[in-house]
Formats: C-alpha cells, sequence, structure tokens
C-alpha cells in the first residue's frame, strides 16, 4: 500500500508531515510526502515564524513523478500554503490516484471558530470544490461550520448535529466532524455508507491540543491502508486520540509543541493489527 501525503512541513510543533509521516509509517504502509510549505513552526500560538511556500516546486515534482508512472491507494491532504495548491492537488488526485484508490481531505483552515492565520473566505469556497471530489473529509467543527455555511456555536450552544452533518453531506456524503463538545464527552460524527448519522466518544479532556486534527486524519488513513473499515478505523483512531490527549495533558507543558503522540503509537499499533 502506498501513502501520498500532502501537508506543510512545520519544524517544530508536531503536527502536519511530522505527525503523518511517522504515524502512517508505523501502521506499516509507505507514506510518501508532498511538502505544501515550510514554516519553522506551524501558525498556532507561535510568532515569528517562517513560511515558504512550496506552490512553485509542485508542478516540476508532479512532472518528474509522471515521468515514473506512479500511483497512490491513498492520497490524503492536509494543509495547503495556497488557494492555487486546491487545483494542484486535484490535478494530482485525478492524475496518480491508483483505481479504487481513496481521496482523503481533511480541510484543515481554523479551529475554534476562527479561520487560521493566512485564510480566507476565497480559500473556503475553493477548498469546498476540492472536498467535493473526496471520499471522506475530516474536519473539525469549525471547518465543518465554514464548510456548510453555518455559525459556529456560542460557548453552552448545542451543536445542530443533523443539520451539520446533512448540510456537509451535500458537500462529500461521508463527512467525519471531529471535536464536537457535548458535556463530558468529544464526539466524532460521521456518516457510513447508507447516509445514517454514526457516533464515537470519548472523554473531554480540558484545555487545547495542538495537532490533534492531523494525528486523528493520520492515524484514520493509516488503519485504512491496513484495511481496515472506515467504523473500525475510527473507533480505533478515537481511542489513540484520546489515549494521547490523556497522556499530553499530565505531561506536555506547552501544548503548542504538540501532543505525546509517539507514546501511545504501540497501543494503537497493538490494536490496529489485533
Ligand atoms: O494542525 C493544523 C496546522 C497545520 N499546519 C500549520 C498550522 C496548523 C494549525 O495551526 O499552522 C502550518
Amino acid at each position: 500500500m502506498r501513502v501520498l501525503a500532502i501537508n506543510d512541513v512545520s519544524c517544530v510543533g508536531k503536527c502536519s508531515l511530522t505527525v503523518s509521516l511517522p504515524i502512517i509509517s508505523a501502521c506499516g504502509v509507505t507514506c510518501d510526502v508532498l511538502p505544501t510549505a515550510l514554516l519553522s513552526t506551524h501558525t498556532g500560538g507561535f510568532t515569528g515564524y517562517t513560511f515558504l511556500n512550496l506552490t512553485s516546486e509542485i508542478p516540476d515534482i508532479v512532472r518528474h513523478w509522471k515521468s515514473l508512472g506512479l500511483r497512490f491507494d491513498y492520497i490524503y491532504s492536509g494543509y495547503l500554503g495556497d488557494a492555487e495548491q486546491i487545483d494542484l492537488v486535484e490535478n494530482i488526485k485525478n492524475e496518480f490516484l491508483a483505481k479504487n484508490g481513496k481521496f482523503i481531505v481533511d480541510p484543515v483552515m481554523g479551529d475554534s471558530g476562527k479561520l487560521y492565520a493566512n485564510f480566507t473566505n476565497e480559500f473556503v469556497a475553493k477548498m469546498r470544490e476540492l472536498c467535493k471530489q473526496a471520499d471522506f473529509i475530516l474536519p473539525n467543527l469549525t471547518e465543518a461550520c465554514f464548510l456548510a455555511d453555518l455559525p459556529y456555536p456560542k460557548t453552552g450552544q448545542a451543536v445542530p448535529v443533523e443539520k451539520l452533518t446533512q448540510k456537509i453531506a451535500g458537500i462529500c456524503p461521508r463527512p467525519i466532524i471531529t471535536g464536537i463538545v457535548e458535556n463530558d464527552t468529544i464526539s466524532i460524527y460521521y456518516l457510513d455508507e447508507n447516509g445514517a448519522i454514526c457516533r464515537e466518544s470519548a472523554e473531554n479532556i480540558q484545555g487545547f491540543f495542538h495537532g490533534s486534527g492531523d494525528v486523528f486524519a493520520s492515524a484514520f488513513v493509516g488503519a485504512l491502508a491496513r484495511g481496515k473499515d472506515e467504523r473500525t478505523a475510527i473507533r480505533l483512531c478515537t481511542q489513540f486520540l484520546s489515549a494521547t490527549i490523556r497522556r499530553s495533558a499530565q505531561e506536555v507543558t506547552d501544548s503548542r509543541y504538540g501532543l505525546n503522540f509517539e507514546a501511545e503509537i504501540y497501543t494503537f499499533l497493538q490494536n490496529l493489527n489485533g
């Protein structure tokens, strides 16, 4: 199995490719990478970070790959450096996705009700189009609200899960919406192959845990590539992320530096192999 992970390299802060590559490789499948940007750190909570957009390099990379006749069983896209890259990713999917391969889009754009630095409403509109091409999308609640053009729920306000999933299903029929807090639990809502709403929940641990979405999405891709069905993959990944967050809440003093997912990988792999 060959996975292509399209994401940025944030040198410090454990997100994007520095999370995807170790997790997907550990699952026992090849993880090739297409870096979209090179940053000294991610943009969440650090100031003064460097940002080198790699858009201009991508067409040359693609040209070389074409000469090799490459095919990927899974193409997983995450943080994109600019709107132009959305078109490039769509072309890569059309050119390199194997027959019966799966295209998985994590529409990385924001969190806690806000877009990340450098993202605009025009980017959201283009990302919505990319999501229409995907087999699965993994927005967090913020990204789901932006994609669905619904307001982000105010603190204490219940999330209109049914309305949200139905609107998102009009974009991609197999959405997996992460990070929905309901009292003491945090849930993932997704639609199964029959369009039924399903939920996977874990204990809601207080705090903000940077890189959670990337850990979840990478583990999901790895589990699918290892032949797990979506329901099993979502269950295993929820357990993995929850254990990672529980450990990080105890051990990590500055959450900007990311989750201690390394310490939970072994248990995740045991469950994946079990
Ligand atoms: O984890 C999402 C993410 C990915 N890449 C970069 C980011 C963020 C979130 O802040 O800044 C560069």
